[in-house]
């Protein structure tokens, strides 16, 4: 806990954590041209990184460019892929008692920080909620991406212009955020998810920064992939239309646009596979043949053997016991917990414990 407050550590860890090494903040960069110049640079060291280390890897952060991003709304539709839809239907039959037991002293104002909104759909239902119980509400949403948070902000100003909006465009993964100090109580999201492409390390290193901006009594609602019989993971990561293994494989087409490479998509395949041991879902592209492979402006040529593999994502699974270790050990104590009714997925409350 000690590493985790102070700041230096904290920041020096999140940075060097492996699966986001590479990610770009782009927050003071305004125009598009110069986005642009620093995602191509960190694509560059990304790929010279994973594409000459063995075993190959990828960041997942590489997967959302705009057609990627496009693809994963896609897969939140899939009828294989169940956790976007169960935690909506969670949200939808709790919301109000997720608000009650986060925000016990109603004359209080209550402030929702989200890291990663993306489009902020499922949020819309705990503010509502919350609109319920207090006419004082913000809304902080946290995403690296400038687009995804404008159309967060739209969505939400044009449902509930009641609504205070204060969004901040932050890599939250290699930039530890920075709250305003806040009058009230401040319930942190943290859903979709999100949490499971992380290492339990590097999980511990994003929740232990964002405890160390909350206050006592302010709480963490955290949501959870659960683990469950193979058959039904594997399929929501390996879909009968080939949408996941498009997403999948739009990471090779996303280094021909933008780093010239010449991966040949036909290739490769995409690759899921459920190892229980790590208790996570990894994903693969596999090269179906020996080839060579050049990504000219990395200045790289790679040589793949046949059934060689890039690992490109892991997504844990979790199970009670995991959720409650990770949660306790960044400094919050269980207040709730919901799922539906197969147990698939889970939504936990905690609250911050006062610190010593
Ligand atoms: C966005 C990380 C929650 O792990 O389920 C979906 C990404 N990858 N299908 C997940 C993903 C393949 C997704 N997360």
């Amino acid at each position: 806990m000690a590493v985790l407050r102070d700041s230096l550590g904290t920041l020096k860890g999140i940075v060097e954590m492996a699966t986001y090494v590479q990610a770009v903040d782009i927050r003071h960069f305004a125009t598009a041209d110069e986005r642009e110049a620093l995602t191509r640079e960190a694509l560059t060291r990304e790929v010279r990184r994973g594409l000459t280390a063995r075993p190959r890897s990828l960041s997942p952060w590489m997967f959302y460019d705009a057609e990627g991003s496009r693809l994963f709304e896609r897969i939140t539709t899939l009828s294989e892929y169940y956790p976007t839809r169960t935690e909506r239907a969670i949200l939808a039959g709790n919301a109000d008692a997720i608000i009650a037991a986060a925000h016990g002293d109603r004359s209080l104002p209550l402030r929702l920080v989200e890291l990663g909104a993306g489009t902020a759909s499922k949020t819309r239902i705990l503010l509502e909620a919350a609109l319920r119980v207090s006419d004082d509400v913000a809304y902080v949403p946290v995403d690296v991406c400038p687009d995804a948070l404008e159309l967060a902000c739209q969505n939400i100003a044009s449902a509930l212009p009641e609504v205070r909006l204060q969004p901040i465009v932050r890599n939250y993964v290699t930039h530890p955020l920075q709250l305003d100090s806040f009058d009230g109580t401040t319930l942190a999201l943290y859903i979709g998810t999100s949490i499971g492409n992380f290492s339990p390390q590097e999980a511990e290193l994003i929740l232990g920064n964002l405890c160390s901006q909350l206050q006592t009594g302010d709480a963490l609602l955290l949501g959870t992939d659960m683990v469950k019989d193979e058959r039904t993971l594997l399929a929501a990561y390996d879909d009968n239309d080939g949408i996941t293994a498009a997403f999948n494989l739009n990471l090779l087409h996303r280094l021909n646009r933008e780093l010239g490479a010449n991966f040949d998509a036909a290739r490769f395949r995409h690759r899921a596979l459920w190892n229980s041991a790590e208790s996570r879902i990894e994903m693969y592209l596999e090269s179906t043949r020996e080839q060579h492979v050049s990504i000219e402006h990395a200045d790289l040529d790679v040589h793949f053997v046949r059934h060689e593999t890039i690992h490109t994502e892991n997504s844990y699974k979790f199970t009670d016991r995991g959720i409650r270790n990770l949660l306790e050990e960044v400094g919050f104590a269980i207040r709730g917990a919901w799922k539906d009714s197969r147990g698939w997925y889970t939504l936990t409350l905690g609250c911050l414990r006062s610190r010593l």
